[in-house]
C-alpha cells in the first residue's frame, strides 16, 4: 500500500482530511502508489504517458488519444444522484438512497486500481478569491494518467487551493476508478458502470469510464449536479449548462454579457467562440467567457445578477468546426497549445488529426489516416466505406488561456453582471430564430419547456426530441417544482431583471433536411437584436410565445438566406404550437410542487396562442 503521508507531504499537501480521504480510497482500490498534481507537472505527466502509449503527438504541442470503444459519451442510465433524503427525488435526477448507492459503488471500486497510480488532483472549480470559493474546492482522485490530463485542463489544480481553505473539511470529495473497461458490460443490462453523486455529503464516486463528463469530475459532477445542488441548499446561487459571452459596442461603447443554456452538442461552445461576421465585425466584438457552465448569484452590492465560469478550460465537440464555422476554435486548439484531442481521425504518419467537417471532404491520400477506432482506413472493408472518421462526440481539450477571443476580465472573481438568459436547442421546426420574453415566470416557464432533439453528447438517445428542462436534464440533482421555486425567487431577489430569450439556430427544410438558417457566425445577429429590443431600439412583433425581430430588425447584410426561409424562421405556426402546448401540460404535470407562477405563464400563453390571429395585424 502506497504511503499516503509522505506523499502528500512532498507535495505540500497538509490539510488532514485530506490526508484522511486519500488513505481510506487508497485502500479501498488498492492502488500502488500515490501523486500528488499541480500545474506544474503537466510536462513530466505528458512525457510518461506519451513514453507509455497512452497519448500520441499530433504535431508540436498537441497530443492525441483514443478511449475505450464502448466509452465515447455520458452514460445518463447510469448516472445517478443520491441523498438521504427521500424528498430530493426529482425526474430527471435519478434519485437513489445515498447509503445504498454508496455500498454497491464502493464494491465495484474495490481492489480495481490495484497496481495502478492513484494521482491526486486538489482543484478549484472558480477564480481564486470568487464569492462562490466555499463551493469551488475539491479533491479528485484518479487511477487514469489520461484523465489527469484533461482534468489539469479543465480545472484550476494545485494543492494551494486545498491547503488554503478556511474550513479545511470542506471540499468535495471526487473518486474516479477506471475500471476493466473490457468486461463493463457496457450498455447491457449487465452494465457494471455506475456515476453516482452523493449530493447532501458532497461526495463524487465515479466508476468504470475514462471519458468526458463521466471521468472529469470537477466539471459535470462538482460544476453542475454538486453545485447545483449547493446552490439550492444555501439559497445562494444557481449552476446551469450555461456558455457566458461579453459583446462589446464598439460604437456607443456599450458592453453586454450574454448567458444561457443549449442541450450537450447543441452550440454552446460555437457560439461562445464566436468570430463576428464580417459585416459586423468593425462596431462589435464577442468575448469568451465560457461555454458550458455558469454559477449565478445576485451581488449583495448592486443587486445584480452575476455570471462566473467555474472551469479553466474547453471540452469542445470536434465535428463540424472548421476555418468557416469556427476560426477561434481551431486557433484555440493550434499546435503549441497543449491540446489533447479525443477520438478524432489521426494520421500516424504525420501526426494530424481530422474530424468530419474539419474540411469538406477528408484527406484525399489515406497513408497514415486511422479513424477514432485505430482501424487503418486505407483497409476498409468496403460496407465501411462510409463510416465517420471521427467519433461524432469526439472532443478537443485545451485551456481558456488558448482561446483568442477570451474576456480579458475572465479570472475575475466577481464574475460579470448579466444583461440576457438565452434558452435554446436543436429544433428542426416551430421554434423560430429568436423570440424575446420579458416576464420572468414566462422566461423560466420557457426554460423549463426546452424541447429539442438529443446528440452523441450521450449515448443512446441521439435525435430523440424530448424535453430538457433549461438543458439541465443529464445535470439535474434535486426536483424540478424546487428547481423552478429557486430560479423564480434568485430572479426575483435581483434589482434589474436580464432580458430573456429563446433561439433556435437549427430549424430545418422538411423536404432535404438542410439548415434554414446560416448558423455559426451568424448568430450574433438575432443577438444583437435582442440587446437592441432591451435597449428601446427595436420593437419586434408580439406574438403568443414571445417578441419575433421584423425583418428589417435583423442586420441581414452579407446573409444568404432565401425570402421565404427567413418568413419561415421569423414566424409563428399557432397551430403547430398549439399541439405543442398539450405535451408542455403533460410534461409540467411530471413536476410535483411547481410554483404557480409557472402554471399562470402555461396558461396565459396557451390562452393567447388559441385566439391569436396570427400577427397580421399586431405590434405595427
Ligand atoms: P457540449 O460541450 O456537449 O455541452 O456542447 P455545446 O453546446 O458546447 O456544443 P458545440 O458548440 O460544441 O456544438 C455542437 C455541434 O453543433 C458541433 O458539431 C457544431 O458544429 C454544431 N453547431 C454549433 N453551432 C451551430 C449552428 O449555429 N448551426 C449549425 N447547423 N450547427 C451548429
Ligand atoms: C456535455 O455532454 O454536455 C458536455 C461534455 O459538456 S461532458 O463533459 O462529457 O459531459
Ligand atoms: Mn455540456
Amino acid at each position: 500500500m502506497a504511503d499516503v503521508d509522505a506523499a502528500l507531504g512532498k507535495a505540500g499537501l497538509h490539510n488532514i482530511h485530506v490526508r484522511d480521504f486519500v488513505r481510506r480510497w487508497n485502500e479501498l482500490t488498492g492502488a500502488a502508489r500515490i501523486e500528488v498534481i499541480s500545474e506544474s507537472d503537466d510536462a513530466r505527466l505528458i512525457d510518461e504517458a506519451l513514453a507509455a502509449g497512452e497519448i500520441l503527438p499530433a504535431g508540436p504541442g498537441r497530443y492525441y488519444s483514443r478511449s475505450y470503444i464502448k466509452d465515447t459519451a455520458r452514460s445518463e442510465e447510469r448516472t445517478v444522484v443520491a441523498t438521504s433524503n427521500p424528498a430530493d427525488m426529482g425526474i430527471y435526477n435519478n434519485w437513489r438512497p445515498a447509503g445504498q448507492m454508496r455500498r454497491i459503488v464502493e464494491e465495484r471500486m474495490r481492489g480495481a486500481s490495484a497496481g495502478k497510480i492513484m494521482y491526486v488532483l486538489p482543484y478549484l472549480m472558480a477564480p481564486a478569491g470568487s464569492p462562490l470559493e466555499r463551493y469551488a474546492a475539491g479533491v479528485q482522485l484518479t487511477d487514469s494518467r489520461t484523465v489527469a490530463l484533461h482534468m489539469m485542463r479543465m480545472a484550476r489544480v494545485s494543492p494551494r487551493h486545498i491547503d488554503r481553505l478556511a474550513d479545511q473539511n470542506r471540499f468535495v470529495r471526487a473518486v474516479h476508478v477506471t475500471g476493466n473497461l473490457g468486461q463493463l458490460q457496457q450498455g447491457t443490462p449487465g452494465d457494471q458502470r455506475l456515476f453516482v453523486t452523493i449530493a447532501d455529503e458532497r461526495t463524487i464516486l465515479h466508476f468504470g469510464s475514462a471519458y468526458g463528463g463521466n471521468a472529469l469530475l470537477g466539471k459535470i459532477a462538482h460544476g453542475l449536479r454538486q453545485a447545483a445542488y449547493d446552490g439550492w441548499a444555501s439559497g445562494e446561487f444557481l449552476a446551469e449548462q450555461f456558455m457566458l459571452i461579453g459583446i462589446s459596442d464598439e460604437l456607443t461603447g456599450k458592453r453586454y454579457h450574454i448567458c444561457g443554456g443549449f442541450p450537450s452538442a447543441s452550440g454552446k461552445t460555437n457560439l461562445a467562440m464566436m468570430l463576428p461576421p464580417a459585416e459586423l465585425g468593425s462596431r462589435y466584438r464577442v468575448d469568451f467567457y465560457g461555454d458550458d457552465i455558469a454559477w449565478l448569484r445576485v451581488d449583495p452590492v448592486d443587486g445584480k445578477i452575476y455570471a462566473m465560469n467555474p472551469e479553466f478550460g474547453v471540452f469542445g465537440v470536434a465535428k463540424d468546426t472548421s476555418e468557416a464555422t469556427n476560426p477561434i476554435a481551431l486557433a484555440a486548439v493550434a499546435p503549441g497549445t497543449g491540446t489533447m484531442f479525443t477520438n478524432v481521425a489521426y494520421n500516424q504518419n504525420t501526426q494530424e488529426v481530422w474530424w468530419e467537417g474539419r474540411t469538406p471532404g477528408p484527406p484525399a491520400d489515406l497513408a497514415g489516416w486511422s479513424d477514432w477506432t485505430g482501424a487503418l482506413i486505407a483497409e476498409r472493408a468496403p460496407e465501411d466505406a462510409r463510416a465517420p472518421w471521427a467519433h461524432p462526440n469526439s472532443r478537443f481539450t485545451t485551456t481558456l488561456a488558448n482561446v483568442p477571443n477570451i474576456a480579458q476580465d475572465f479570472a475575475d472573481p466577481k464574475g460579470v453582471p448579466v444583461d440576457a438568459i438565452i434558452f435554446g436547442g436543436r429544433a428542426r421546426d416551430r421554434e423560430p430564430l429568436i423570440r424575446a420574453i420579458l416576464d420572468p415566470a414566462e422566461a423560466v416557464y420557457d426554460g423549463l419547456t426546452l424541447g429539442a432533439e438529443a446528440t452523441f453528447a450521450a449515448e443512446g438517445v441521439d435525435g430523440l426530441l424530448r424535453y430538457d428542462p433549461m438543458s439541465m436534464r443529464p445535470f439535474m440533482s434535486y426536483p424540478e417544482g424546487a428547481y423552478a421555486a429557486h430560479w423564480l425567487k434568485l430572479i426575483r431577489s435581483a434589482a434589474s431583471t436580464p432580458i430573456f430569450a429563446h433561439v433556435n439556430w437549427f430549424q430545418r427544410d422538411p423536404q432535404n433536411g438542410r439548415y434554414l438558417w446560416p448558423g455559426y457566425r451568424d448568430n450574433l445577429r438575432p443577438l444583437i437584436w435582442l440587446l437592441r429590443l432591451k435597449e428601446g431600439e427595436v420593437h419586434g412583433k408580439q406574438t403568443p410565445v414571445g417578441i419575433v425581430p421584423a425583418k428589417e430588425e435583423l442586420d441581414l447584410r452579407g446573409v444568404a438566406i432565401a425570402a421565404e426561409d427567413l418568413e419561415t424562421i421569423l414566424s409563428i405556426d399557432a397551430r403547430r404550437w398549439l399541439q405543442e402546448m398539450r405535451h408542455r401540460e403533460q410534461h409540467l404535470k411530471l413536476f410535483q410542487g411547481l410554483p404557480a407562477e409557472i402554471w399562470q405563464a402555461h396558461h396565459r400563453v396557451a390562452a393567447a396562442l388559441s385566439c391569436w390571429d396570427g400577427g397580421r395585424e399586431a405590434g405595427r
